[in-house]
């Protein structure tokens, strides 16, 4: 061993490690949250402009979590990696990359909604094991020689005589052991918090158990297409495929016994209910179709679902609202919020505060226990997950999470289609080929929808039925395939005569306008 430069380091990295693995212990245990680590992944989220938030949702989809995790773990363990590195030079430098490294998380913990001081004893903890971990880790090295080119060999200098002597390897050999107990340390503890029952489990336990009335959905055969080509996209979405969209890094774990939804502002008397209060009321089943705003043409970000709740004319009622009110502010346990027009959550449409899904207990990443569902608008305006409060206000008095940050106030689903077969760039036999996909105009309705292949003429295809307008519909078609490459494209047309536009929008600020065009080719049978 030519220096022990790298076991400096490693001592960093180890005790770094460990540090981080005793604060998810501890945070699970004493504070029933996520660990820091989540604290400030949420914090960078939250500092984030959202352009950018929105592009990383729209590049990654799901993924941008788990990869602002690594990310993150990533930085720790270079930082890590240079805090054992200057414990040679002075134990004070590591003291101090350290301490930042936990102000910073402290930060983070303290501007997590509801955080309190209660919350920094995982931090606390997780400081005190640094230090003590790199104190530990580099007692045995300040017993081995000085790295040898720091050491100019002279003549008559002693001092490089002992490179290898036998307390260079005692100190080695402490290291190794020291070393081993604290990676040990930092496997057990985190082993340990994935067993221990997270705030999370716990929900998902009383979730189970929970007793609600629901109904399992059946979807009538005439609301599919007879026939439906390879590859079709399933009417009704399972929870487990529906897409999930929320800017809370982990999902908020609420208590269904203690959820409250306060009503307040511009009403006659301010009311608090409870999951009871809700199943006082009217229960209704719906199903809707809910997309998101950054949903591209084609795109995944929408799904088709049996909703079970009570209706938020009936909730707003019982506070009885001001007529120079326009807006509900809704705001969800984590703090996300979103401003919701006042006439859609009181006309004849279903808007739902929802506690069902598919015959199921709302899921926790879908808003458990309750959440907010309007047929007929973009999530990001309408949809709040585990929504807590609601202030009756008008829209010239607020803006919410996502208005702040440039979308559009109102947020009305705008008519599209998709072809969901063939895939783009797939390859099929020639002849008679079934092809299909959805169409929606959510609370609206669809008439029509017509397919063009290559520059042939637009044509009508089957559709199939649906409960109300505010579902998607399925379409399909057979189509006489020449061999070769061809394009497809789709468009709808809705009850009014309206004909879904082909000219292109972004997403941004309230949603993509354009047909949905793929290129396939059609091989000749061998
Ligand atoms: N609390 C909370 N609710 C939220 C959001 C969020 O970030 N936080 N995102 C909204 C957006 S943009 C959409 S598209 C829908 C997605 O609902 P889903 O995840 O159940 O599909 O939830 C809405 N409700
Ligand atoms: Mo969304």
């Amino acid at each position: 061993m030519r220096t022990s430069r790298g076991l400096w380091a490693l001592s960093g990295l180890l005790a770094g490690l460990a540090g981080l693995a005793v604060s998810h212990v501890a945070a699970m245990w004493l504070t029933n949250r996520e660990a820091p680590l989540y604290a400030v992944a949420d914090g960078i989220i939250r500092l984030t402009p959202g352009p950018i938030v929105r592009f990383a949702i729209d590049q990654l989809g799901t993924r941008n979590k788990p990869l602002l995790l690594t990310g993150i773990v990533v930085v720790l363990m270079i930082l890590f990696l240079v805090a054992g590195a200057q414990a040679r030079r002075h134990w004070l430098r590591s003291v101090l990359v350290f301490s930042v490294l936990a102000a910073v998380a402290a930060a983070a913990v303290l501007a997590q909604p509801g955080g309190g001081p209660f919350d920094l004893v995982p931090v606390a903890l997780a400081l005190m094991t640094w230090l003590v971990g790199v104190a530990v880790l580099t007692g045995p090295l300040v017993d081995l020689p000085a790295p040898v080119e720091a050491v100019a060999p002279t003549e008559g200098d002693v001092g490089t005589g002992v490179v290898d002597g036998p307390r260079a390897g005692h100190a080695r050999r402490a290291f190794l052991f020291r070393a081993g107990m604290v990676a040990l340390v930092a496997t057990s503890g985190t082993l340990l918090a994935n067993v221990v029952s997270r705030g999370r489990r716990r929900v998902e336990e009383a979730r189970r158990l929970l007793r609600l009335p629901l109904t399992q959905p059946v979807v009538d055969p005439r609301w599919r297409v007879e026939d439906p080509p390879e590859g079709a996209t399933g009417w009704l979405t399972p929870n487990n495929d529906f897409y999930r969209i929320h800017t809370a890094v982990v999902a908020p774990t609420v208590d269904a016994a203690e959820w409250r939804l306060r009503i307040h502002g511009l009403v006659d008397q301010e009311v608090e209910l409870s999951l009871n209060d809700l199943l006082a009321l009217d229960v209704v089943e719906e199903w809707i179709t809910l997309n998101c705003v950054s949903n591209p043409i084609g795109g995944p970000l929408i799904g088709n679902a049996r909703w079970t709740g009570v209706r938020t004319a009936d909730v707003l009622a019982l506070a009885g609202v001001h007529p120079d009110a326009d807006a509900v502010l809704q705001t969800s346990h984590e703090g996300w919020n979103c401003g919701t027009p006042l006439r859609v959550l009181t006309d004849e449409r279903n808007s739902l505060l929802a506690f069902g899904m598919n015959g199921q207990p709302l899921p926790i990443d879908h808003g458990y226990p309750v959440r907010t569902i309007t047929p007929g608008l973009y999530g990001y305006v309408s949809a709040c997950k585990w929504v807590v409060d609601w202030e009756v206000t008008r829209f010239a008095d607020f803006t919410a999470y996502w208005t702040h940050r440039g979308w559009a106030e109102r947020g009305p689903v705008k008519m599209a289609s998709r072809i969901d077969a063939p895939r783009d760039g797939q390859a099929v036999a020639a002849g008679r080929v079934r092809v299909g996909g959805m169409a929606w105009f959510q609370h609206t309705g669809l008439a029509a929808v017509e397919v063009q292949l290559d520059s042939g003429a637009w044509t009508r295809t089957e559709l199939a039925e649906v409960p109300s307008a505010d579902t998607w519909v399925q379409w399909a078609t057979t189509l006489d395939l020449e061999p070769g490459d061809h394009l497809l494209r789709v468009r709808a047309i809705a009850e009014s005569g309206e004909v879904q536009t082909s000219v292109a929008a972004e997403v941004a600020p309230d949603g993509a306008t354009g047909h949905h065009v793929i290129q396939f080719s059609a091989r000749e049978e061998v």
